[in-house]
């Protein structure tokens, strides 16, 4: 998944944004002034219609030929120009800025700031380590992202000097939002700059496609207000005040779920949106039958049948529509657990209408078989993660 792939946070995005839609709406142009008339005539010549008597055998067409030769090389001119107007930008590195050292290994980023007033020197990054199941896929060691991140302030020049171990294989940087990829190679140095102008984070992958493990080398940049970013390039902490990395949205990055949940939108994934806790009328009804027994909650299991017919179908309906209006008298059934309001006992029993930290953690600690599919369990999911998320999910509503 790549996040952020329609924000351009910087100068070569719309450099690059331009220089592809030129190419693309010409490319558009030529082929229909090509495919076209080749359609039309194609129908317009077809056995049927032409005599044999009639087909003339012409060698040359001064006209056309000038035409045809004198077009496509105006073109060639403008895409030339497009591309070599945006290539000097790529490829000038500004005369002021922040220089950063890069460094791609098997399988991690690095990032080597110059030194601080204090003599200081920020090493950053860190490696994917991938999650450990046992054949019966059951997590025996818990994985964790490079989960440092590329700090730089906003508005600024900065200039990446990126290489590899001699020993190593080809890497190649790549931050989506931003349209920048470039090679980084074993004993060369190779540039790359830019001047983000809007604070954000943006994923940083590795876009070569060799070798196992390029895929996870993950990490962020994170782009900060430029106070932010000097007083902590001047302290000796790895990471900046606040919670860049470990913020709601990173974690739910971090961890994959935004490959089965959308966040934003009421778009059902894999998995239910995330937006709103909007249970469907038949996933309450599939509960009030079933019973429910998997989440772990303190009550204890839900029994089943506890309103059947005309009733079930009511308070399904009601629950669904996130419990507004008139409450069915029928709810009594359910509000001596799941209270008057829907939300739960003392997170004893779950949250119908929120997404609340209990309801997260147990979610994730137990994973989530239901109608709608089959959410696997995160059992390594921190507390302080959780959190994160319950808040950001109350956030953005
Ligand atoms: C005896 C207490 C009790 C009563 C009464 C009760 N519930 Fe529950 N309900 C629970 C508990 C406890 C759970 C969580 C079970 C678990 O840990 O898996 C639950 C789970 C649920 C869930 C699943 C939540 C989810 O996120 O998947 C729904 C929906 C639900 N109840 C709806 C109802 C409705 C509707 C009624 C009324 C017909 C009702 N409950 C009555 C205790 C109760
Ligand atoms: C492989 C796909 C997948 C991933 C990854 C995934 N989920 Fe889920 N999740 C699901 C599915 C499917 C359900 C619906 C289960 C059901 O009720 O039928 C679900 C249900 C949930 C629910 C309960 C929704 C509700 O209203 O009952 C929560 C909360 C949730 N996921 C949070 C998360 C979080 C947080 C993460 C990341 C740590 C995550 N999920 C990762 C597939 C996924
Ligand atoms: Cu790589």
């Amino acid at each position: 998944m790549l996040e952020g792939f329609n924000t351009s946070g910087a100068v070569i995005a719309a450099h690059i944004d331009q220089a592809f839609w030129v190419n693309f709406w010409v490319s558009i142009v030529l082929f229909c002034s090509v495919v076209l008339p080749m359609l039309y005539f194609a129908w317009k010549f077809r056995e049927s219609k032409v005599k044999n008597e009639n087909i003339e055998n012409i060698t040359h067409h001064t006209g056309l030929e000038i035409t045809w030769t004198v077009i496509p090389t105006i073109m060639l001119i403008v895409f030339f120009w497009y591309g070599y107007d945006s290539m000097k930008t790529v490829r000038t590195m500004p005369d002021s800025g922040i220089a950063i050292n890069v460094e791609g290994s098997k399988w991690k980023w690095r990032y080597e700031y110059p030194a601080n007033e204090a003599g200081h020197v920020h090493k950053l990054g860190g490696a994917y380590i991938k999650q450990k199941q046992d054949e019966n896929g059951k997590v025996i060691e818990e994985g964790t992202m490079g989960k440092s991140a590329l700090y730089v302030p906003v508005d600024t020049n900065i200039i990446l000097s990126m290489t590899a171990p001699i020993d190593d294989v080809i890497h190649s940087f790549y931050i989506p939002s931003l349209r920048m990829k470039e090679d980084v190679v074993p004993g060369r140095t190779t540039k790359l700059w830019f001047n983000v102008g809007t604070v954000g984070e943006y994923d940083i992958e590795c876009a070569e496609y060799c070798g196992t493990d390029h895929s996870y080398m993950y990490s962020r940049l994170v782009v900060l207000p430029k106070a932010e970013y000097e007083a902590w390039f001047n302290s000796t902490e790895d990471t900046p005040k606040g919670n860049y990395a470990t913020s709601g949205d990173a974690v739910l990055q971090l961890h994959g779920c935004k490959s089965c949940h959308a966040i934003e939108t009421d778009k059902v994934l894999v998995g239910p949106t995330l937006k709103t806790r909007t249970l469907t009328s038949e996933q309450v009804l599939d509960v009030i039958n079933n019973g429910q027994n998997k989440l772990g909650y303190d009550m204890g299991a839900m029994p089943a049948g506890l309103a059947t017919g005309a009733d079930a179908q009511e308070i399904a309906a009601y629950v669904a529509g996130g419990m507004k209006g008139a409450q069915p008298a029928s709810f009594a059934a359910c509000s001596s657990c799941h209270g008057e309001d829907g939300k739960g006992m003392y997170g004893m029993s779950p949250n119908l209408v929120e997404y609340d930290a209990q309801l997260l953690s147990n979610v994730l600690k137990h994973g989530k078989k239901g109608i709608i599919g089959n959410m696997p369990a995160f059992p390594y999911v921190s507390d302080e993660e959780v959190s994160a998320i319950a808040e950001y999910l109350q956030n953005t509503k």
